[in-house]
């Protein structure tokens, strides 16, 4: 419940968000697959209301556990999932099972798959669930009453009893359908709003992986559980760690801090990990930003750094992929571009998502983002692969907001945040070698068409000037 199953030495889970099946299918094949990366959370796949507008939130009030949304239909489903394994990359799909859909400005309400329902009765014909399923009408006001927090209702959502063997029934019998359509795991939505107990019988019951499906057989299912924990609440999120890895919103909020210059510098970035707060390696899901903190939902707020902010992001993402805290997940935010917070994907005017086209520079078009296609973030998937299992050593703080590391004797990184040039002999930790940062450049023919590196017993010279970007990566495979 705490391993992605990623095929080899992959690294990092990409949420593509909002994006249909077949194109997850397709960017698996063409993309994602030969870049080394290991794994994609989809949005939520089970039927959700449709609200007027067609916000991106509507995703997250559940109508029905068919699998018809505007990703795709289970088909379409099924066929992402085998396509994906198939390139190498394992899927992971968004569970919404804390809540229901919220009655809407006409009722009947209606879903995806043409689901009726009628949220004010608690009635979800299509489920079926009725009132007797769900916890008695509350609002979360105080944070710091767990029984508050799990058992009344987030944002007016009704809120499902997971203590009742029936409603518990139909999550196992969702969660199992996924299993058999070869998902490898789960981001569960609003764990904080559950009660540990409850889960742990939901997720034992939870299938194994089977070797039909390409796994290990008999493995169990990864689990990333959202619980948003800034320390200052009653709800931890050590209540979620014997069940598997927990979101790390310090980690994101921290990030941000440290790359802003908002009362932390590179510095920080020494004791990384649970000397900052952050849980053991082994249970911590890292990311800079997701998909409701990028838009002010959620938590973290001005300090969170998304793809608006596109210099600091990639050094942001670029660092957190080049630290080992978080093992072979760290998630990366695939987005698409919006300005108003609740507004959804790409859609024409019948509210169908339009595909994301590919430029031959590789970027996405038609509204998409596609973080996950920036050079220098593919770059260090890559660097992460080769310096998996390496610590980091040789930190060296050469002046204010500039820094450099070794992860073992494989690769090695310089950060310059700062307005002046960097230009130190530090710690290379490298075997002695000419080498190509991979940031600036490449390595063609043996010949790097960017800043090289000169190691020599353990040392190197380097310089990043005030003017370029900012971050330098070498590694093993970068030597010319
Ligand atoms: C929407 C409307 C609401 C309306 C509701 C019902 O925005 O105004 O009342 O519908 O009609 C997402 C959106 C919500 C949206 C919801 C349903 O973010 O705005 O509501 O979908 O459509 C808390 C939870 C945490 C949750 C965040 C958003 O603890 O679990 O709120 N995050 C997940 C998802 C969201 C999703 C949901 C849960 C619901 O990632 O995308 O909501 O399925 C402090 C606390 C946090 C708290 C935070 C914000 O930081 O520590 O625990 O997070 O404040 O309240
Ligand atoms: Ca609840």
């Amino acid at each position: 419940q705490w391993d992605p199953h990623f095929i080899g030495n992959r690294q990092g889970i990409v949420h593509l968000f909002e994006w249909k099946w077949l194109d997850i299918a397709d960017e698996c094949e063409t993309f994602l697959g030969p870049n080394n990366f290991g794994g994609v959370q989809t949005s939520v796949a089970n039927e959700n209301v449709i609200i007027s507008g067609r916000p991106w939130y509507e995703r997250y009030q559940p109508m029905s556990f068919k699998l018809e949304t505007r990703s795709g239909n289970e088909k379409e489903f099924r066929e992402m999932v085998v396509r994906c394994r198939n390139a190498g990359i394992r899927i992971y799909v968004d569970v919404v099972v804390n809540h229901m859909a919220a009655s809407q400005p006409s009722t009947p309400a209606i879903g995806t798959a043409g689901s009726e329902a009628y949220p004010s009765d608690r009635w979800y014909p299509a489920v079926p669930f009725n009132k007797s399923d769900f916890n008695t009408a509350c609002s979360i006001e105080n944070y710091n009453d767990p029984k508050q927090v799990r058992d009344c209702e987030l944002a007016g959502l009704p809120d499902l009893d997971q203590g009742r063997k029936d409603v518990r029934d139909k999550i196992i019998e969702y969660l199992n359908h996924l299993i058999d359509l070869g998902v490898a795991g789960y981001r569960m939505d609003a764990c904080k709003h559950m009660w540990p107990k409850d889960l742990r019988v939901i997720y034992s019951r939870v299938k194994p992986l089977s070797k039909q499906n390409g796994f290990v057989q008999g493995s169990r299912p990864f689990f990333f559980q959202e619980v948003i924990d800034l320390g200052n609440e009653a709800v931890k999120r050590q209540e979620y760690i014997s069940l598997g890895t927990v979101t790390e919103f310090t980690y994101s909020t921290q990030i941000g801090m440290v790359f802003r210059k908002i009362e932390r510098d590179l510095s920080a970035l020494k004791n990384w990990g649970p000397p900052s707060g952050f849980l053991p390696s082994r249970y911590s899901f890292v990311f800079v930003c997701n998909h409701d903190n990028q838009r002010g939902h959620g938590s973290g707020g001005d300090m969170i750094l998304t793809y608006k902010d596109k210099d600091l992001f990639i050094k942001a993402s670029a660092f957190m992929l080049a630290h080992p805290h978080g093992g072979n997940h760290p998630r990366l935010m695939s987005s698409f571009y919006f300005d108003d917070p609740s507004q959804g994907p790409p859609q024409n005017s019948n509210g169908d998502i339009i595909s994301r086209e590919i430029e031959s520079n590789g970027t996405c078009s038609n509204g998409w983002v596609c973080e996950h296609r920036w050079p220098e973030i593919v770059k260090m998937v890559k660097f992460r692969a080769i310096t998996d299992k390496t610590v980091v050593i040789g930190f060296t703080n050469i002046a204010k907001n500039q820094i450099s590391f070794c992860r073992g004797r494989k690769g090695f990184v310089a950060i310059n945040n700062s307005d002046q040039p960097l230009s130190a002999t530090v710690n290379a930790c490298l075997p002695n070698g000419v080498y190509c940062d991979v940031i600036s450049g490449d390595k063609v023919d043996g010949k790097c068409t960017g800043t090289s590196v000169n190691v020599r017993a353990g040392k190197a010279h380097i310089e990043i000037p005030s003017s370029s970007f900012g971050f330098l990566a070498i590694h093993l495979e970068s030597r010319l």
